[in-house]
């Protein structure tokens, strides 16, 4: 008698257990590397709350910004390995990693982050490149267009010459082509370079300026209009198999509308973050003469004809990409405006 209570009483906790392991659903970790105001974070906090909406809360996501799980170098891997379920990469922080989707890092003069995220979407969509084979890509965007923000003031393009700037990926190599020194490092590494002297300044986009509080340091921004950084939102890929169908598709069906809201967002707050220097510190923007842009232009021509070799060296059809993303770029521009 007293045994088969026992085992009435196991059978009902274990159900009970089962029970509500079902009803809470699934948690999914987000690992992010910078801190949590900034915007590949405040696009983070959006996806949860729409996640957890429309699967009803089959899923939950706990999110970790600010490198408290993975940081900017480790957060390839550790999504492949499975320390966290989802993670997010800048791409330039992985160099030739990424030959096909740092197509759009390249020096192609986007000027708004809507455009280049939906064109890095779709761009993706159309080629599923094999460079992400090993993960679930869940969605894409980019930074708005580079900006020299800097302790010292750039009013001119020869005023960069020999000065230490903080970038990654394409930019470096535009900065070494104006003679300027560029110094490869992450955003979240970028606050302590700037107050040890590493650096004089960053190139970077301007929601920065209040949300990482740079503004206060770096007093001059100069509008230079250099490529935008593009990034990658990854799941763990044997994690993303064990998701149900329904789940799966409410997450697939996000990936475009996510691109797009954050470029989007990115946008209006890039413009928001400016008017915040200026008022707080009274930042000073310089602007370039139209000779000075085209000298950039010049300057950074062969950028695109390394990639174009990179990608054809990794068995990629280069031409082909470049001249879909340009058409890619120019629909959207069309559609939404610059
Ligand atoms: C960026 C990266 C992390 C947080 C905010 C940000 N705003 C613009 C960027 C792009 C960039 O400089 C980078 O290193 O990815």
């Amino acid at each position: 008698m007293k045994k088969l209570m026992t085992v009435i009483v196991w059978t009902m906790t274990t159900t009970a257990l089962l029970v509500s392991a079902a009803l809470a659903g699934t948690t999914l970790t987000y690992a992010n590397f910078p801190p949590a105001q900034t915007f590949p974070c405040v696009q983070m906090e959006h996806w949860k709350a729409e996640v957890e909406k429309r699967t009803e809360g089959k899923i939950s996501v706990q999110t970790f910004p600010g490198s408290t799980l993975l940081g900017p170098k480790n957060m390839l891997r550790g999504v492949q390995t499975g320390q966290a379920d989802i993670g997010c990469i800048s791409l330039p922080y992985y160099p030739g990693v990424f030959p096909a989707m740092s197509a759009v890092n390249l020096p192609v003069a986007f000027t708004s982050t809507e455009v280049a995220s939906l064109t890095m979407w779709d761009l993706f969509t159309k080629y599923q490149p094999s460079e992400f084979d090993d993960v679930k890509v869940l969605t894409m965007f980019t930074s708005a267009p580079s900006q020299v923000m800097s302790k010292i003031a750039i009013k001119q393009l020869s005023d960069l010459k020999g000065v230490e700037l903080r970038a990654s990926g394409s930019i470096l190599k535009i900065l070494g082509g104006l003679d300027a020194q560029g110094v490869g490092m992450p955003m979240s590494q970028t606050p302590e370079a700037l107050q040890k002297g590493v650096v004089k300044g960053l190139v970077s986009s301007f929601d920065v300026l209040k949300d990482m509080n740079f503004a206060e340091t770096c007093r001059f921004e100069t509008i230079t209009n250099l490529p935008v950084y593009p990034f990658a939102i990854i799941m763990n890929k044997a994690r993303w198999e064990t998701l149900p169908t329904d789940v799966k598709k409410v997450l697939d069906d996000m990936g475009r509308e996510q691109a797009q809201w954050t470029g989007h967002y990115l946008d209006n707050y890039t413009n928001e973050a400016l008017a915040w220097g200026k008022q707080k510190y009274q930042v000073e923007v310089f602007t370039l003469t139209d000779a000075e842009h085209d000298e950039i232009k010049t300057k950074s021509a062969g950028l695109v004809e390394s990639w174009k070799t990179a990608a054809a060296k990794a068995g990629l059809d280069a031409e082909t990409i470049l001249a879909d993303m340009l058409a890619m770029k120019a629909k959207h521009e069309a559609e939404i405006g610059k």
